[in-house]
């Protein structure tokens, strides 16, 4: 007999680290938008892994890529070169219009990646004294678990009891031009490292215009524009980045979660030639970054989502799903915003403080996986190969829960 849920959640108490809150579901599959959990019951995955496996769970051709080179070789480290490099550093500068790319493994070494090359950039190039460079940041960004990440958070959970920080970083409201501008009035500042759209914060979609501000603000005082793409870039918002709804392009650009459809971890870092050169050999890298297997990989990932026009799906299913919630006229739904298929709804507080995590585990019970961020926000994000007959599938199911929660005695 199979172990149930419970055995492997009883075991993860026993002797995992709990740093994690996870919904009471034991996941054994995954392909396309579906998941099955150990009982054989199925969902519909409206996470995608923080839009980690955009391209779907198990794409066969992704897992193709991953098994073919995984028979041929795996890892050299860099102190060698592989046959996969080059020209997946070469396919992807082409795709996303950049010099060079640097590559690395999660999206919070991308981050330190970029934040490593404009202090480098700042110093060699710009000409800010040592040890003066300065970077700034929006408030509530997230851009990882790291100290560097946590230095830059202004949410408590992320940086609390794990001081002291590091220096040079300050803070900034977010979609807030002016106060970008008198920041960077100061000419110690070597970047702003920001996300086009804030996922974390709750899917916070700045204001039409906000990104052509920054751009023109940052080339008009010389400092790095940094676009965090690693939870909208890939298709997630209905363009192969979130920049490209404003025509945008940022000075550095971090990708990661979907760069391997949720294969394994790759990131990057794209940049300049003038960027990029401020590092000279042995002055950065990782063990597996730029690894043969995950170049093969994530050259796949991409290339199925231009094959198979996910980005564009991402847009049309986008706005059935916003405009299917918008006529559920749902009173627990205070407000709808999201672009492509990143999107987020703030819920009501309801029944005895009912918040968004009690919505999600009712979901869960209707075959619906999703996750709020913070007390009232739940977050939707499926898999961009998601068609309109399942994305009408998952609006009735959160037609019916959000009525079903609702019902006296539902929490009993
Ligand atoms: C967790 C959050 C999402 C990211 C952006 C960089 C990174 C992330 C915009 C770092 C990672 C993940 C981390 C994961 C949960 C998830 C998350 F809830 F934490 F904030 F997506 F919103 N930039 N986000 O969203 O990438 O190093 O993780 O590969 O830490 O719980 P990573």
């Amino acid at each position: 007999m199979e172990n149930s849920s419970s055995t492997y959640i009883e075991l993860e108490n026993q002797y995992g680290a709990h740093n994690y809150h996870p919904l009471p579901v034991v996941l054994q599959q995954g392909l396309g938008i579906w998941l099955t959990d150990v009982e054989g019951k199925r969902y519909l995955d409206f996470l995608s892994a923080y839009s980690a496996v955009n391209q779907g769970h198990c794409h066969p051709a992704i897992l193709g890529a991953l098994t073919e080179q995984a028979q041929k070789l795996t890892l050299t480290s860099r102190a060698f070169h592989n046959d996969q490099l080059g020209p997946y550093e070469s396919f992807m500068c082409k795709v996303f219009g950049f010099d060079r790319l640097l590559p690395m493994n999660t999206g919070v070494e991308g981050g330190e990646t970029a934040v490593k090359l404009a202090r480098k950039w700042a110093y060699q190039v710009k000409g800010v004294p040592e040890n003066q460079a300065r970077i700034l940041f929006a408030e509530h960004n997230f851009w990882g678990r790291t100290l560097a990440a946590v230095s830059s958070s202004s949410d408590p959970d992320s940086f609390g009891n794990f001081g002291p920080f590091m220096p040079g970083f300050s803070l900034i409201p977010y979609n807030d031009l002016s106060a970008l501008e008198a920041e960077l009035k100061d000419p110690n500042v070597a970047a702003f490292m920001v996300e086009p759209i804030q996922g974390e914060a709750g899917v916070v979609v700045p204001d039409e215009g906000y990104l052509k501000g920054v751009r023109a603000l940052c080339s008009q005082y010389n400092v790095l524009f940094i676009a965090d793409e690693v939870q909208t870039g890939l298709g997630r918002t209905g363009k192969m980045l979130a920049c490209d709804h404003e025509g945008v392009k940022p000075d550095v650009l971090i990708l990661g979660k979907a760069l391997s459809g949720g294969v394994l971890p790759v990131s990057a870092v794209l940049a300049s030639s003038e960027v990029m050169n401020t590092l000279q050999p042995g002055q950065h890298g990782s063990t597996f970054g730029g690894n043969p297997l995950a170049c093969a990989v994530a050259k796949k990932a991409i290339e199925v989502l231009l094959d198979e026009k996910m980005i564009e799906n991402a847009e049309q299913r986008g706005q059935q799903f916003r405009q299917g919630l918008a006529q559920m006229n749902s009173n627990l739904i205070r407000v709808i915003r999201g672009k492509g298929l990143l999107n987020a709804v703030e819920i009501v507080p309801f029944g005895d403080n009912r918040t968004a995590y009690d919505v999600c585990k009712a979901l869960m019970k209707n075959g619906l996986l999703a996750k709020q961020t913070h007390q009232h926000i739940i977050r939707f994000a499926p898999p961009l190969v998601i068609d309109s007959a399942q994305i009408e599938q998952a609006l009735a199911i959160i037609e019916q829960t959000l009525i079903e929660v609702q019902k006296p005695g539902y929490f009993d």
